[in-house]
């Protein structure tokens, strides 16, 4: 569904290593992995997550695209390390595992051959042919999003360039947390409050009391050896009027952010601004309506600069996108995660080989990491909006798209 950016992800849960390609960002932005290792950090925070989190402490390495700390406009190449994977270099071994010495015993790891209801493995063992699920499991696995989030960075680098900038912040967990209503109003100001509090939450939620309760919620299941899913919100500030388009089914906004949203593992639902909501309430009661304030000016640096003022709403029902465009609101994007299949208390399921019934098995989990999957929310969000800005006002070099920019910029105010 992208236009202009491409990537790839690569790699296994405790394989050697996470591997991305970003192909499509344009020469002379300032990068770096430290830009990048603050969101791998993010996303690994959360409470609720399982041991693994323990072992890794996520760093990208730059590998190719970037000299001198600017990108090229060559493709760049990122590379996570699984700090588990020292623990598991012969199960996991690319190559064929040999025995040592006589007597030694192979260390391939035991088959998997119970599949976890909701998981991947049972279909995925079928499709691909595999006796073994940890053939499957590896790389259906969440781990996949570390790269994702990495890539979701440098998209986010990207964009910081024109003002956008991508934040999110999670609404329930387990069926208990905070309503829309309860947020505040739908613009800037208040988004960016929401994040900060988000940012200083253990569980991502920048509602005080809701966040006891789900921590309250998240104990529970913990205790009871069950996980829990989750909503959470992703919104894009600063993002033009006019990005995609009407023109064509698959070049419209709400489809291209659909389709990297249910991309992300565990993701069952999204909905835009008020989503499913608008459809239980008349016209007159969710269209945004539209104002005009005359536009004020600024004299910066003898250069007179149209500062505020233009066509504006009061409301975002819409969620920013009108027509499959951009029209200059917060673009507003929800998602729901259910919960993570993995059980500590199993569930009916069948073996395999065995063909015989038996309580799922339990391979070492999270409990919930919905405050995880909206950070990765944000960066797959971050890859579709730096798409479409590319696709707008695309250009090799970062200098060509910002005059690009302010050409538009100029344009619209003067319309
Ligand atoms: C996951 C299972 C757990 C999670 C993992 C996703 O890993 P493990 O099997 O090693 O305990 O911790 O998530 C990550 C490793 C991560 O970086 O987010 C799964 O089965 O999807």
């Amino acid at each position: 569904m992208l236009e202009k950016l491409r990537y790839l992800t690569s790699g296994e849960s405790h394989g050697q290593a996470l591997v991305c390609i970003i192909d499509g960002i344009p020469s002379n932005l300032p990068l770096s992995a430290n830009n990048i290792d603050a969101d791998l950090s993010r996303r690994q925070k959360g409470f609720g997550r399982g041991g693994r989190m323990k072992i890794e402490s996520d760093r990208a390495e730059i590998l190719s695209g970037v000299r001198h700390g600017k990108t090229l406009g060559s493709p760049i190449s990122l590379l996570i390390e699984n700090k588990d994977w020292a623990n598991w270099q012969n199960i996991m071994s690319p190559e064929p595992v040999v025995r040592a010495r006589r007597n030694v015993p192979l260390q391939k790891g035991e088959p998997v051959t119970r599949p976890r209801p909701g998981h991947a493995d049972l279909s995925g063992a079928l499709k691909y042919e595999h006796r073994d699920i940890r053939n499957v499991l590896e790389r259906s696995s969440a781990r996949e999003t570390a790269a994702r989030v990495a890539a979701g960075a440098v998209a986010k680098q990207f964009l910081s360039e024109f003002n956008i900038r991508i934040i999110s912040y999670v609404t329930e967990i387990g069926g208990t947390g905070v309503q829309n209503a309860k947020l505040g109003t739908r613009d800037e100001k208040n988004f960016l409050s929401l994040f900060k509090k988000a940012e200083a939450s253990q569980v991502r939620c920048p509602d005080k009391k809701a966040e006891e309760n789900i921590i309250r919620k998240i104990k529970a299941a913990i205790k009871k050896g069950d996980t829990l899913g989750g909503v959470f919100e992703v919104v894009a500030l600063g993002v033009p009027a006019g990005l995609c388009s009407y023109s064509q089914w698959d070049r419209k906004l709400e489809a291209k952010l659909a389709y990297a949203i249910m991309g992300i593992q565990a993701i069952k639902g999204v909905e835009i601004g008020l989503g499913f909501e608008m459809a239980r309430k008349p016209g007159s009661e969710v269209m945004d309506e539209i104002y005009f304030r005359s536009l004020k000016s600024e004299v910066r640096s003898k250069k007179k600069i149209e500062t505020a003022g233009g066509f504006y709403r009061k409301t975002n029902n819409a969620g920013g996108i009108e027509g499959g465009m951009s029209n200059g609101m917060p673009v507003i994007v929800r998602a729901a995660m259910k919960p993570i299949p993995t059980l500590k208390s199993p569930l009916a399921s069948v073996d395999i080989i065995t063909r015989k019934k038996f309580k799922a098995a339990y391979e070492r989990s999270d409990v919930c990491a919905v405050p995880a999957a909206s950070v990765i929310g944000e960066a797959v969000t971050a890859l579709v909006i730096a798409d479409s800005f590319l696709g707008k006002f695309g250009g090799d070099s970062l200098k060509e798209i910002k005059r690009n920019y302010e050409g538009y910029l100029k344009q619209i105010r003067k319309f």
